[in-house]
Parts: structure tokens; sequence; C-alpha cells
């Protein structure tokens, strides 16, 4: 068995980083700020984003799309409910509405305040981003009123996806008002393989 995680610390590789850990697979990693200009990034992601990942070879990219790859190859860790079950497609909604309600606006923002050239950067997009990405986390927030994980009440893999996301909003300060996340994100924290940092 090969795995080649490209990857890079904050970035949303930290969640196959973390699935990968909680599943027991060895890995290379190929890790640092020079990784997106290599030719072995380009071949696997179109865009040369992170993550990216070989699997005996093979390409994949996309965080959410890699780690339930990796989830759903190793069965029988347990880390993600298999498909056709009610609690897997309670998984997809979460990981798609993290992506879609929350994490494109945490992403829009980051956009425009280092990465895109200067000359192009908008930051009227902050307030509304931040708005559009707290109506997102307040129904994160409402969620796990009297629950402590996402789906069937324990730890999973839509933690390990939604709890990146949340966290992100957490280093931009988005998150202080929101108890039951703020709680969340210290579980999350809390355990022994999360490489998610603490807010600064
Ligand atoms: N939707 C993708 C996001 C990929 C992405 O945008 N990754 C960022 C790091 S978090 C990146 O590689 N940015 C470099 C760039 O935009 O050129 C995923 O979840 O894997």
């Amino acid at each position: 068995m090969s795995i080649t995680l490209y990857e890079l610390n904050p970035t949303r590789s930290a969640r196959v980083r973390w699935t990968l850990l909680e599943l027991g697979l060895p890995f290379e990693s190929v890790a640092g700020p020079e990784v997106f200009a290599m030719p072995e990034l380009a071949e696997i992601h179109p865009l040369s984003k992170l993550p990216a990942l070989r699997d005996e070879g093979r390409p994949l990219f996309e965080s959410a799309a890699i780690c339930n790859w990796l989830a759903d190859s190793h069965p029988q860790a347990g880390l993600v409910a298999p498909s056709g079950t009610w609690s897997r497609a309670l998984h997809d909604q979460w990981v798609a509405f993290t992506l879609a309600e929350i994490e494109a606006f945490l992403w829009h923002t980051a956009r425009n305040l280092f990465l895109l050239p200067e000359a192009e950067r908008v930051p009227a997009v902050y307030p509304q981003n931040e708005a559009a990405a707290k109506r997102g986390l307040a129904v994160l927030d409402a969620h796990l009123g009297g629950r402590d994980w996402m789906v069937d009440d324990r730890f999973s893999l839509t933690d390990i996806f939604v709890g990146y996301a949340v966290c992100w909003a957490g280093w931009q300060g988005m998150t202080g008002d929101l108890a039951n996340v703020t709680a969340y994100v210290e579980r999350l924290q809390a355990r022994p393989l999360c490489p998610y940092q603490p807010a600064a």
C-alpha cells in the first residue's frame, strides 16, 4: 500500500492528514509552500491546489472526495457510515452544507485578503462574506445544541470535515458568540490526533 499526501498546514489538506491518522494508514507527506510549484502536484490537481493525493499511484483531489475515499476504502475503521444508509445521507448533507454555506465565503474572503494581486482585491466583500458564513455557522450551532458530534452523536469523518471549516471561521474571529460551536471546537482539538490549531 502506498499513499502520498501533498499538504501544507493549515490548508484544507489538514482534513486529509487527520483522516489518515484516524485510519492508522501510513503515508508519505510532501509538504511546504514549495509544493504549489511542483510539476507532480499539477499532474494530480488541474489547478495545482492542496490537498492532493496519490493512492497506489492513482491521483485524487478535493478534500471531500479524498476523505470519503479513504474512509470508504477502510470500512473496518467505521469512520464514516456506508453508502446507502441514512447516517451516510446525513454525512453527505453536512459536508455539502459546510462547503456551500460556510467554506465558500471563508475562501472568497481569503482570496481577497491575501491571494489575489493587490490591485484585484475587493475589501467590500469581507462583511458580506462574514454575514453569509455566520448564517451557516448559526445552523451548526443550533444542530450542536444537546449533542457532541454532527452525526449519530459519535465522532466521525463528518466532524473532521465540518470541524475544519468551523476552526477556520474561529481563526477569523467569527465563532466567539456561538457557545455550542465553541465547545465543539474544544472537543475536536482535545482529540489526540487533531491537527487543527487553536485560534491565535
Ligand atoms: N475545494 C478544495 C479547495 C482547494 C483549495 O483551494 N486549496 C487551497 C488551500 S486551502 C489552495 O490550494 N490554494 C492555492 C491556490 O488557490 O492557488 C478542497 O476542499 O480540497
